[in-house]
């Protein structure tokens, strides 16, 4: 056999092994908290292995306006929303909005709740990935009390968390039974 075709089977037999079923592109998120009103749901659904990631978000029981929203580093709810650490920040960058160059992977920027205290997010993003190495499924999501100022408040709290205070809600991003 020439190396060539040695080398082309040996590549065929690789991507056929390591080929992703449209399963493992889905994740979902249910997020509350003790003492907390606030619940919902965050769904993620990647295209392709190097396409585009869906999230929809539908969060209630908020006070009405914006609210932070982040990927934190840890799926661990040990200790409620505190053991789910710090942003999720791969690329060691500091925190911005959701359009910012400079920015965790996980910056959302904030959710606007309506006056029924309900919000919904419908966006689709190129720096969510749902496979690979910097996969966001087995980490932590976290909504905020307050609004995220997207690092632009001067401050060194701003440039990691935002100034967005509590956790009201946090829950772990998994793979989903349908
Ligand atoms: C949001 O979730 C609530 C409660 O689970 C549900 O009643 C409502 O239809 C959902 N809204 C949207 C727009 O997804
Ligand atoms: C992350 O970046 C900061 C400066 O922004 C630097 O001090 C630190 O050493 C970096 N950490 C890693 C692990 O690269
Ligand atoms: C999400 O937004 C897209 C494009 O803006 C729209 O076509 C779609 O109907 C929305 N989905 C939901 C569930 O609201
Ligand atoms: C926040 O980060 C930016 C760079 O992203 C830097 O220019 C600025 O000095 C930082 N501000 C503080 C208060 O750390
Ligand atoms: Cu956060």
């Amino acid at each position: 056999m020439h190396f060539s075709t040695l080398a082309l089977a040996t590549s065929l037999l690789v991507s056929a092994f390591s080929s992703i079923s449209a399963q493992e592109l889905k994740a979902i998120a249910y997020v509350s908290a003790a003492n907390s009103e606030v619940t919902g749901t965050i769904s993620f659904s990647q295209e392709s292995k190097h396409g585009p990631t869906w999230v929809y978000a539908n969060i209630t029981g908020l006070t009405p306006g914006d609210h932070g929203l982040h990927i934190h580093q840890f799926g661990d709810l040990s200790n409620g929303c505190i053991s789910t650490g710090p942003h999720y920040n791969p690329h060691n960058e500091t925190h911005g909005g959701p359009e910012a160059e400079t920015r965790h992977v996980g910056d959302f920027g904030n959710i606007f709740a309506q006056e029924d205290g309900t919000a919904i997010l419908n966006f689709t993003t190129h720096s969510l990935k749902l496979c690979g190495k910097k996969s966001i499924i087995g980490r932590g999501i976290v909504v905020h009390e307050d609004v995220d100022d997207l690092g632009l408040g001067g401050t060194p709290l701003s440039n990691s968390t935002g100034n967005a205070g509590g956790r009201i809600a946090c829950g772990v991003i998994g793979y989903p039974s349908i």
